[in-house]
């Protein structure tokens, strides 16, 4: 379903077995060093959900080699396989031009959502590429807020991503406001065993 020009929602995208996989990779990449961990925001905020990175780290608001707010080490490798797998998502959702001229994917920002965890609207801008960002969700149901270009106001439209869900966004969608006003306890599929969500996020960096 196509939300907004190039923001393209694909449900059920991932099968139960590949979100089972998904799950395990994500599990195995929170481990430290270099794992989950709180981000705090220059202006003194913290954010609720907990993050690991792939490939280049992110903070508030930049990317670096080493985990720059953590516990220094080196960010852990972006394997072959997840850019093979963003490629693929990008091209089922937007078709091949969306990604024929773009460098491979190389960044994952995997984040944790806890049930009462959120994360405000917001625009992705640190990265040097316009190549579409490739979000998959596991896990709990959430309410997905997809906003405008201008501010954090409306109008926005608010949609429910589930596990195993694809969402791509590119061109215009690119640099969106977008947030995660509320996830939404217990619906995750009994069988994946993961109580809350995550959300992987696949990007070029530009770099
Ligand atoms: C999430 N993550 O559900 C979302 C999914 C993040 C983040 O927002 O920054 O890790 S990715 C949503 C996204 C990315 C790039 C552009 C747009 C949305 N957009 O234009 O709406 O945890
Ligand atoms: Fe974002």
């Amino acid at each position: 379903t196509e939300i907004a020009p190039d923001a393209v929602h694909v449900p059920d995208w991932l099968d139960a077995d590949h979100q089972r996989q998904l799950l395990e990779a994500c599990r195995a990449w929170a481990r430290p060093p270099a794992g989950l961990r709180t981000v705090r925001t220059p202006g003194g905020g913290t954010m609720t959900s907990r993050q690991v990175c792939l490939g280049w780290h992110w903070y508030p608001y930049g990317y670096a080699r080493t985990v720059v707010d953590g516990d220094g080490s080196p960010v852990k490798p972006f394997p072959a396989w997840l850019a093979d797998l963003a490629r693929d998502a990008a091209r089922d959702a937007l078709g091949p031009e969306a990604v024929a001229a773009t460098a491979p994917y190389d960044i994952a920002l995997i984040n944790f959502y806890d049930t009462d965890a959120r994360m405000g609207m917001h625009r992705d801008s640190d990265e040097q590429s316009d190549a579409p960002v490739v979000s998959l969700s596991l896990g709990d149901t959430c309410v997905f807020r997809f906003g405008n270009t201008e501010s954090r106001a409306r109008p926005y439209m608010d949609v429910e991503l589930r596990s195993g869900d694809l969402f791509v966004f590119g061109g215009a969608s690119r640099l969106a406001y977008h947030g995660v006003p509320r996830v939404y306890a217990g619906t995750a599929p009994p069988e994946l065993g993961l109580t809350g969500r995550l959300n992987v996020t696949l990007r070029v960096s530009g770099l």
